[in-house]
């Protein structure tokens, strides 16, 4: 019983504590709505798949000796698009990390991404000759990595850069 009581004011000490946090917390409440709003405001219009306008560029997708994209690093145009050929060694796919992108990429490249097997991935492709393209319009300028999920481990990896 003493531990039990012990236990009880302890608690009652943190319950008070907890207090203390909860003024500071309600002082800044008010602003949490306000930041939230802009972001609210932006998604519909970023929301929306935006077509190629400009040049297809083509990167295989091949396992042989080694797991690669070839090229591993293309600089486009922002409008332009990427075709990912099959060529062997699969099975492969296209995929970003959604926490190395700024949240305008994350969005645009979310809605550019057909066929979607979950956030930012692309689905899997069995066989040779299959095709995945992506449109790189409305994507923010910048350097984006991708990976391939099966062959990450054996660096199947690639770089877009995006210029204006
Ligand atoms: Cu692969």
């Amino acid at each position: 019983m003493r531990y039990l009581g012990f236990a009880v004011v302890t608690g009652a000490a943190m319950l008070l504590g907890a207090c203390g946090g909860g003024d500071k917390a309600a002082e800044t409440t008010p602003e949490a709505p306000a930041m939230e709003a802009p972001a609210a405001e932006m998604a519909p219009a970023a929301g929306a798949a935006q077509a190629i306008t400009g040049t297809i560029h083509e990167v295989k997708m091949i396992g042989d000796a080694t797991y690669r994209y070839e090229p591993a690093e293309l600089t486009v145009k922002a409008g332009d698009g990427i075709k990912f050929v099959f060529v062997s060694g699969g099975p492969h796919n296209v995929a970003f990390d959604a926490t190395l992108l700024p949240a305008d990429v994350k969005t645009q490249l979310m809605a550019n991404m057909p066929n979607q097997a979950s956030e930012l991935m692309g689905p899997m492709m069995l066989a040779a000759g299959e095709e995945y393209t992506l449109s790189l319009a409305g994507i923010t300028p910048g350097t984006y990595e991708y990976f391939c999920t099966p062959h990450l481990a054996m660096g199947m990896k690639g770089k877009i850069t995006v210029t204006p």
